[in-house]
């Protein structure tokens, strides 16, 4: 990230009342980079408010919440949202440049600029409240908190030992436990480590119990499973009523390249899609792109990771998903 950016965004800043916050369900990503920001905000300028708030927490980062006060049991998380917007100047959105995604009505109201700090594909839409120069987005970066620490780390600034803790499992699981990261971000994670902290204690932070729900969904989305044969390529469609996302990476684990599963309420739906990440490397394919490229509803993603909402047409929709990754695994021809 260029130094001009950096400073860029932290003069614009400078002085202005801020509210931070991420998009709904926050996953670890977005929620840790909501609270480093704004502990390094409020060490980093003085005399004014940072204000942070969220529609709702993952289950998993709620999980991960409660693991952590037994470790940190002094270290204070924000117990309510901060909920008096009346004077913020600016929002610092973290972990999504999708305005769809906040859930927060109250503050979305406000006629207020706001800037992106993410790592998502750049949908690049015309927000005109949104202040472009000074978006933080790159998605060459892994995770959001990754872009946070660099952001930090330029200014010579000491982060308590909890603060890295969350920086750490936030990198651990955007990356997929580095499956998805890069040079980069064995860097960034080294940056952190090797401050004294033991990669093993952070580790149990992160174990994930899964819940009977959770587990049924994936049988019955296995069960369900519909097999997709493009040359030698395997989809699998299938649907649940909810757990969908997890529902497509069980897919890929089984067997299939790309896994779309679907989740319907009456006209609404829900799309995740999976795809293997040697596949997106091998043939170029982009879930995120497919998604986005869908006319009339509201998707994007990452190359191998993807979500879309819609309303009716969900047949449609499916059709168009599926004719799109055919096309593109289909064109691939091995050297
Ligand atoms: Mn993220």
């Amino acid at each position: 990230m260029l130094n001009t950016k950096k400073d860029d965004f932290l003069s614009y800043l400078k002085g202005k009342n801020l509210l931070i916050t991420t998009h709904d369900s926050a996953d670890l990503d977005g929620f840790v980079s909501v609270i480093v920001l704004k502990f390094f905000f409020e060490n980093f300028f003085s005399n004014q408010n940072i204000y942070l708030t969220f529609s709702k927490l993952s289950k998993y980062t709620q999980n991960f919440v409660v693991k952590f006060l037994q470790k940190f049991p002094d270290f204070n998380f924000p117990s309510k949202n901060d909920e008096n917007f009346s004077d913020i100047d600016i929002i610092v959105i973290v972990d999504t440049n999708n305005i769809e995604q906040i859930k927060l009505s109250s503050a979305l109201n406000l006629e207020v600029p706001f800037i992106f700090v993410d790592h998502h594909l750049d949908l690049k839409k015309n927000y005109g409240r949104n202040i472009t120069s000074l978006n933080l987005i790159f998605e060459n970066y892994s995770s959001t908190a990754e872009i946070i620490l660099e952001l930090i780390d330029n200014y010579d600034f000491n982060l308590p030992i909890p603060y890295k803790y969350l920086l750490i499992s936030a990198i651990l699981t955007d990356s997929g436990f580095l499956k998805y990261g890069n040079t980069e971000t064995i860097k960034h994670l080294l940056n952190i480590l090797q401050n004294g902290i033991d990669f093993q204690d952070v580790l149990p932070l992160l174990e994930n119990e899964t819940d009977i729900s959770k587990k049924i969904a994936n049988i019955k989305g296995l069960q369900r499973a519909k097999l997709i044969r493009a040359d030698s390529w395997l989809i699998g469609i299938s649907h649940v009523s909810s757990f969908s996302a997890s529902v497509a990476s069980t897919l890929i684990k089984v067997g299939f390249d790309v896994g779309i599963v679907y989740t319907k309420e009456k006209s609404k739906y829900r799309i995740s899609a999976r795809a293997k990440k040697n596949v997106c490397l091998k043939t170029g394919l982009h879930l995120g792109k497919v998604f986005n490229g869908i006319s009339n509803v509201d998707g994007g993603g990452h190359d191998g990771a993807a979500t879309l909402n819609g309303e009716n047409d969900l047949e449609r929709t499916l059709n168009e998903i599926i004719d799109s990754i055919k096309r593109t695994l289909i064109n691939y021809k091995p050297l």
